[in-house]
């Protein structure tokens, strides 16, 4: 007999036992970038110095004039915290630039600071790669000191200025942050901005880097700044005919994505700790607290969406300790609350899903997972939990994707069952982990 028959055979019933791909899919640096969960955002420029939120571009480059710049403490605090990434503001509208960019003459090299010598970019860059995260960058595509800005000549300006800080001076970029904002710039006019030069710009320098904007094509909008995604949220989005910034998706779109979404641009959730997107001394005792950023926290990482919290330095270039030792504060109650998975074990029949647990452990969380990687597929699903009188329903929810996290009652059983009641393909659930939170309220 042909010995390679049963090699052959086997061969064929591996592959076809193997899931095969559905619908729009992740890129690998989507996944990576998805997996990474929680990032922060640096808001700081001349603004933390004005207490302005949106610079006019007229202001003096020695406003920018922090007193004792110390970027490794933005990062070591950052990592404590379990962030994977710091995004910082290398321009905001107002045009000034935290690097001395070749192509502005409104930037750190113009100002006092450190008598021009200085580079935000550079300290950061590498105080991330000494702490171990990554490190990202928004550059704000509106400029309201650029005199270039609303006519053509602009938008070759700005490729040099995204060349000049991705072309690999300051080592990888995991993120390239555009925000949609499109104002007027110094001579009143608007510009016509060249996404595809754009994006091209950054994809040429930086492969594996993720765009965030309305609509990727990295990552999209959350479609709001308060720190909550869709309870529906699908990682795909239709995204034919729409340009940044101008007749985007719609509101529920972004916030909920599109089940059947022609691409894969997975929700960022952005919000920050203050009320304000810069520091002010007049809202330190405006910082959020453990409950609130535990609510930002289930409703973005929990609802399949990435938590990029904004954690301004303060004028002498620190993250102030009231915001540091909230951050430390919250650290500590995740990891409280997510120490002992109680689930013990777990089966699954079809679209059911069993999991053991001991009577004595009562849960109020349950964490749901899809293996994103081949395209996200739960529809619908509900959560029960036996009793001696059958099963009693604990939720009826929609999508998981990467991570679901259900805040249910206070639980007490010998078993939980996850059904899945409608799916695009056949569902590929993780391990299902079963938690108990003592801290938050809602
Ligand atoms: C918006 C900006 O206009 C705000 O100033 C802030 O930077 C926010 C994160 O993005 O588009």
């Amino acid at each position: 007999m042909n010995k390679w028959i049963p090699a052959l055979a086997l061969a064929l019933a591996l592959t076809a036992c193997e899931e095969k791909p559905y619908g729009a899919l992740p890129s690998p640096a989507q996944l990576a970038w998805q997996d990474m969960e929680m990032n922060m955002f640096c808001h700081f420029g001349p603004n933390t110095f004005t207490g302005l939120e949106w610079g006019e571009g007229t202001e003096a480059e020695d406003i920018f004039n922090p007193t004792n710049l110390d970027c490794r403490q933005w990062a070591r605090t950052a990592k404590a915290a379990g962030f994977k990434g710091i995004i910082i503001t290398a321009k905001h509208h107002d045009g000034f630039c935290l690097w001395p960019s070749p192509v502005s003459t409104h930037t750190v090299r113009e100002s006092a600071w450190r008598d021009g010598q200085g580079d935000v970019l550079k300290e950061l860059s590498e105080a991330c790669a000494a702490e171990g995260i990554k490190f990202g960058v928004y550059i704000s595509p509106w400029d309201r000191n650029d005199p270039h800005y609303g006519t053509p000549e602009y938008n070759d300006v700005y490729v040099q200025t995204l060349e000049s800080v991705l072309g690999g001076a300051y080592g990888p970029v995991f993120e390239q942050w555009f925000d949609g904002a499109n104002g007027e710039g110094p001579n009143g006019k608007k510009q016509v901005y060249d996404w595809p030069l754009f994006n091209g710009t950054v994809l040429k320098n930086q492969p594996q880097a993720v765009i965030f904007s309305d609509v990727g094509p990295g990552c999209r909008w959350v479609g709001n700044e308060e720190g909550h995604a869709g309870r529906t949220n699908w990682g795909t989005l239709n995204v034919e005919g729409f340009t940044p910034g101008a007749g985007g998706p719609s509101h529920e779109s972004l916030n909920e994505g599109d089940v059947y979404g022609t691409h894969w641009v997975p929700a960022e959730t952005d919000v920050s700790i203050r009320p304000g997107w810069f520091w002010r001394e007049s809202e330190n005792d405006q910082v959020k607290s453990v409950n609130q950023l535990l609510k930002i926290y289930y409703e973005s990482v929990g609802r399949n969406s990435l938590l990029l919290l904004n954690v301004p330095p303060d004028t002498r270039g620190h993250l102030h300790e009231i915001d540091s030792t909230r951050l430390m504060e919250f650290r500590s109650a995740l990891d409280q609350i997510f120490a002992e998975n109680l689930a013990i074990g777990q089966k699954r029949h079809g679209r059911e899903w069993t999991v053991k647990v001991n009577p004595e452990k009562p849960f109020n969380r349950v964490v749901l997972t899809e293996d994103i990687a081949k395209g996200q597929r739960v529809a619908s699903f509900i959560v029960e939990a036996r009793t001696a009188d059958g099963w009693e329903q604990l939720a009826e929810e929609s999508t998981i994707g990467h991570k679901r996290i259900l805040l249910v009652p206070e639980t007490s059983t010998s078993e939980l069952r996850v059904t899945v009641t409608d799916a695009l393909a056949k569902p590929l659930l993780g391990a299902i982990g079963l938690y108990y939170d003592p801290i938050y309220t809602e």
